[in-house]
């Protein structure tokens, strides 16, 4: 891996693991959403990856609940959009992509294979539900695997990539998942620079230890030699350490409030925009310059 002239820093400020009763904090509804990205934005993130919920929390996927949201993004701030489709594992695939085809955005993520997806230890801790779909909904988590067979894959780069121009942060949760990224890379169906985002600490991915961060890098520059640019985050309490240490490596970051909803060891985060302030005053620590939304553009090769 070359090191990036810039630092990219990747908000995810919703997502769909995290549920109500664990934070007051995590944003829910459309406005909520919008707050805090426009808040992570102003605060240095250059891309913002986005998923939908209804405003009591429950993941939503219907394209209606992102054109209340996305637009409202743009038309406060300039930044990148990265839609997930990675929905939820309880979703289809239409409904993981519903967002992303109606937007067409600049980024998506795509997760680079199947698995068992659980943040550790969330249904042992919680014990006060705040909603009745929470509790059966995490889990459920337990008992539906993510799946990310290579034949959904190919449908995700066809149909974003080859037909609407998005590019991807392929998001590897192993180290197989690289392999199976060369594997489309032979096929051609992704090119040059990738986004790799690391992710670690996952019950039913690899763990949140940095020799295997350390471990991915090494095979990605086997696999991608220069071709690549590097992020990394880690799930928990464990996400400023993994965002510090691809930082110091030469990589970009992710943070946000889907990954992680502290601050400091039993100190919740107050916003997404706490967390990139964070990870911001370590990076220009590091002597490591802050990446603008066109610095990022330019170095993953974005359409603008
Ligand atoms: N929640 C993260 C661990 C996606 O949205 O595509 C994984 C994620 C998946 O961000
Ligand atoms: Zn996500």
């Amino acid at each position: 891996m070359h090191t990036a002239e810039k630092v990219i820093i990747s908000t995810a400020v919703t997502g769909s693991v995290n549920v109500p009763s664990q934070s007051d904090y995590l944003p829910l509804s459309p406005e909520e959403v919008v707050r805090a990205s426009v808040e992570a934005a102003a605060a240095g993130s250059a891309i913002i990856h986005l998923h939908a919920r209804h405003p009591d929390g429950r993941p939503a996927f219907e394209a209606g609940m992102f054109e209340q949201i996305i637009p409202p993004i743009l038309e406060q701030v300039d930044v990148v959009i990265n839609i997930s489709t990675g929905g939820s594992s309880q979703m289809t695939m239409d409904e993981r992509l519903a967002g992303a085809t109606r937007f067409s955005p600049e980024l998506a993520s795509l997760n680079m294979g199947s698995m068992n997806f659980v943040y550790s230890g969330i249904a042992d801790k919680v014990t006060n539900w705040k909603h009745d779909w929470e509790e059966p909904y995490v889990r459920g988590t337990y008992s539906h695997p993510f799946i990310n067979s290579f034949d959904r894959i190919e449908y995700v780069l066809r149909e974003l990539g080859e037909k609407r121009g998005t590019r991807f942060e392929f998001e590897c949760y192993d180290i197989g998942h690289l392999y199976s990224l060369a594997y489309f890379v032979d096929k051609g169906l992704a090119e040059p620079p990738f986004m790799i985002q690391g992710v670690f600490g996952i019950l039913g991915g690899i763990g949140a230890d940095h020799a295997n961060l350390e471990h991915m890098v090494r095979i990605a520059d086997k696999l991608f030699g220069d071709d690549y640019q590097f992020s990394a985050f880690a799930a928990g309490r464990d996400q400023m350490q993994f965002a510090t240490h691809s930082a110091w490596l030469g990589g970009h970051v992710r943070v946000g409030l889907e990954d992680s909803l502290w601050i400091g060891k039993g100190r919740l985060a107050e916003s997404n925009a706490q967390q990139v302030e964070k990870i911001r005053g370590v990076i220009e620590d590091l002597g490591r310059p802050i990446a603008t939304p066109d610095d990022a553009r330019r170095m993953l090769g974005l359409k603008g």
